[in-house]
């Protein structure tokens, strides 16, 4: 368990942690609508803001708006969830994007499912709302239902959208996980690493709205995709390495008979 946990551990109910490149167009009404629904939760909370290298006053009006500010030096989405995830003091932590297309008012059915006893409960917009316009066609229905489907196969889930990328969890089970990925494969390496490790899964349907800002999202949907398709494919030939290496450590002594 690393240090920090042990400090802080259940010093707050939950930490919303929201990883931020350059979203001043749409972050104070993220940060608003998280703190009302941490207030209709009647829990202790925080706001924490994961952001690495914002040039347009994100980082400051994250403070004006009461959240904590966790500056990240090196560039990606899975760098800055894991800083702001370290740095939250919450037992519990919802991640969501800064970009307005999650709805952090309404955090009630994840909060119920970790009660429920889930370690991690990812958000599914396929069994909720897709609002028009919220997502890409490409993404819709070739991009995500592939590499979920992939995904469940080769990790034995049975999930609807491993790239929501609003999620609860347990902080301390995600903390011992083995995760590294710096950029957006992130969100499949945690989902992978939790069902792995056997970490009870839940799914929530969602809402996704169009994203509020006026310039293109940071996702690039073929490098992206690539990156999701190569981490899963090296986790997957990983956990066979393993296995063959203790298959072979178990094996019995070859008897001679005379
Ligand atoms: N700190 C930080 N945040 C990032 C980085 N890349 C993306 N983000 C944030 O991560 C969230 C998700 O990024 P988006 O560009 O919305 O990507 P997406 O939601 O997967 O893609 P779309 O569905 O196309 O919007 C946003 O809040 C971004 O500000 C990064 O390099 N550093
Ligand atoms: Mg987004």
């Amino acid at each position: 368990m690393p240090p920090d946990l042990m400090l802080s551990e259940h010093a707050l109910e939950l930490s919303v942690v929201l990883p931020c490149l350059n979203e001043a167009e749409t972050l104070a009404a993220c940060l608003a609508a998280a703190w009302a629904g941490l207030a209709a939760l009647g829990i202790s909370g925080e706001v924490v803001v994961a952001d690495n290298g914002s040039l347009d006053g994100s980082p400051s009006l994250a403070e004006q708006h009461g959240a904590r500010l966790v500056y990240v030096a090196q560039r990606g989405y899975g760098r800055a969830l894991q800083a702001g995830i370290h740095a939250a003091r919450g037992r519990y932590v919802i991640i969501a994007d800064s970009d307005g297309s999650y709805d952090l008012s309404y955090l009630k059915p994840f909060w119920a499912k970790l009660h429920a006893g889930y370690a991690l409960v990812i958000g599914t917009r396929f069994k909720g709302k897709i609002l028009p316009r919220a997502m890409p066609p490409l993404h819709r229905y070739l991009g995500n239902p592939l590499l979920t489907w992939l995904a469940n196969r080769l990790f034995g889930t049975c999930l609807s959208d491993y790239h929501c990328g609003m999620r609860a969890f347990e902080r301390a089970a995600l903390l011992n996980l083995p995760l590294h990925a710096g950029g957006m494969e992130f969100a499949t390496e945690m989902i992978a690493q939790a069902a792995l490790n056997n970490l009870p899964l839940a799914e929530v349907p969602i809402t996704y709205a169009p994203d509020g800002r006026s310039r293109p999202p940071h996702l690039r949907p073929w490098r992206d995709g690539w990156r999701h398709l190569r981490l899963m494919l090296h986790l997957k030939w990983q956990r066979r390495k393993m296995r063959l290496a203790q298959a072979v450590s178990v094996k019995p002594p070859s008897t001679t008979s005379t």
